[in-house]
């Protein structure tokens, strides 16, 4: 096995154009001391608007499409070819670092502005998408934008209310879109190749490896729960034990076995959003609302994980005369990565010196697994720092960005090889 060789002159040149890039995307912030960058924002907007200038300078036609994803398209030898498309998503979470996403849309733009020259010689078009919601961070439900193009929209969605009350039906008219015509996003499984991400791995597992780049061999399927434990609201000093029904306490025991439950069960599970009612220093909590978000490498294990919490809930609930609600907000299945889009991810991690890549499961979920729904996918991760995401020190080394960059571009230009080759 051979180690990668640092990447040449021009792919540092060129990484650190993508590291400025992600550096100017950063600052489109709803919050003056962080990140954040949701769905259907002025944000949204704005860095919508920044990916197409970058897009059309690459040589790109752009649109913006019925879901607010944002597309460039480079036709290929002839015109309306089928597209292999590259992207990610531009949509944050809260204080989120700079790279979750971002490195994957500025890389796979870079990718298109170095194939635009070579067009006539590509046996499909090259599309780039930048996914508007890729977190959920503002619906609860994520996927939105990727759910669009693969045509798994669900109606039910346009009626979900953000934290001010605002629904995605209102969201979307506001954000200058139609309702009505969200099927227009659809796209159709005959006029795509295939869909590759790169995206840093948000774990981990490539730092302990030693390795830059690690090819994805399948992303897991989270669910996501918003749940409630019901009790009652009682004076904090007159009150004794005996006659509490003390929501938090309740909660607090929930949550504190989760990380035994998953253990024992393989899977992983997470509160990390949990508001006590009604809040007064001096009032015993008579409700709590918390998220819950359950995953595993396979489905079953998944679900299983949330059977056995969900029971372990209801009986601690139950000892304490408490009320436990769990209502499912958000639902992926977990997606295995398409065996031939795969070889060419290979491919394009040898093509840096790696020639026996790290090949590892995403624990973190991605637009992947809804485009997966029309079209083969694959993903190319990048080492990050310390594995750390989701949070401001998210780190990437420019030399990592340069390879990603390399290998993404060599990927799509052997998959080209092995289109033409079977023609
Ligand atoms: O939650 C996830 O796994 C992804 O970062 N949205
Ligand atoms: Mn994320
Ligand atoms: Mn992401």
């Amino acid at each position: 096995m051979s180690v990668p060789a640092a990447p040449g002159d021009a792919t540092r040149a060129a990484a650190e154009r993508l590291l400025r890039r992600c550096d100017e995307l950063a600052a489109v912030s709803a919050s003056p001391d962080g990140i954040e960058r949701v769905h259907l924002s002025a944000e949204h907007a704005r860095v919508n608007a920044v990916a197409a200038g970058w897009l059309r300078e690459a040589g790109l036609a752009t649109w913006q499409d019925a879901a607010g994803n944002q597309w460039g398209r480079l036709e290929g030898a002839e015109p309306g070819l089928p597209a292999l498309v590259l992207g990610s998503h531009l949509d944050t979470v809260p204080d989120a670092g700079r790279y979750d996403g971002i490195l994957g849309v500025v890389t796979a733009i870079e990718v298109a502005a170095r194939l635009a020259p070579h067009r006539a010689q590509l046996p499909f078009a090259v599309e780039v998408v930048a996914f508007g919601d890729e977190e959920g961070t503002r619906f609860g439900t994520a996927l939105l934008g990727s759910r669009a193009v693969a045509g798994t929209w669900l109606d039910g969605w346009w009626d979900v209310a953000d934290a001010a009350g605002t629904t995605l039906r209102e969201a979307s008219t506001a954000f200058g879109l139609d309702p009505a015509a969200i099927a227009d996003a659809a796209r159709r499984p005959e006029d795509l190749v295939g869909y590759l991400e790169l995206h840093i791995e948000q774990g981990p597992h490539l730092e302990a490896a030693g390795r830059a780049l690690g090819v994805v061999t399948s992303i897991a399927g989270a669910r996501r729960f918003a749940g409630r434990v019901v009790g009652e609201a009682r004076h904090a000093g007159g009150t004794p034990y005996a006659k509490r029904r003390d929501a938090l306490v309740g909660a607090g025991q929930v949550v504190v076995a989760l990380e035994r439950l998953a253990v024992e069960t393989g899977g992983i599970a997470t509160v990390g959003r949990l508001q006590a009612h009604p809040g007064g220093v001096n009032v015993v909590p008579g409700l709590v609302e918390f998220s819950l978000d359950v995953r595993a490498e396979h489905d079953a294990t998944r679900d299983d994980l949330v059977a056995r919490i969900e029971a372990y809930a209801r009986e601690t609930c139950a000892a304490r005369g408490l009320g436990f609600e769990l209502q499912e907000t958000h639902r992926a299945p977990g997606v295995y990565c398409d065996a031939g889009l795969t070889e060419s991810v290979v491919a394009g991690i040898a093509a840096t010196g790696d020639d026996d890549p790290v090949q590892l499961f995403s624990r973190a979920g991605h637009d992947a697994m809804a485009v997966a729904a029309i079209t083969p996918v694959a993903m190319l991760f990048v080492r990050c720092e310390d594995g750390i995401s989701h949070h401001p020190a998210e780190a990437v080394t420019l030399d990592d960005v340069g390879l990603g960059l390399d290998a993404l571009e060599a990927a799509v230009r052997d998959l080209a090889r092995r289109r033409s080759a079977a023609r």
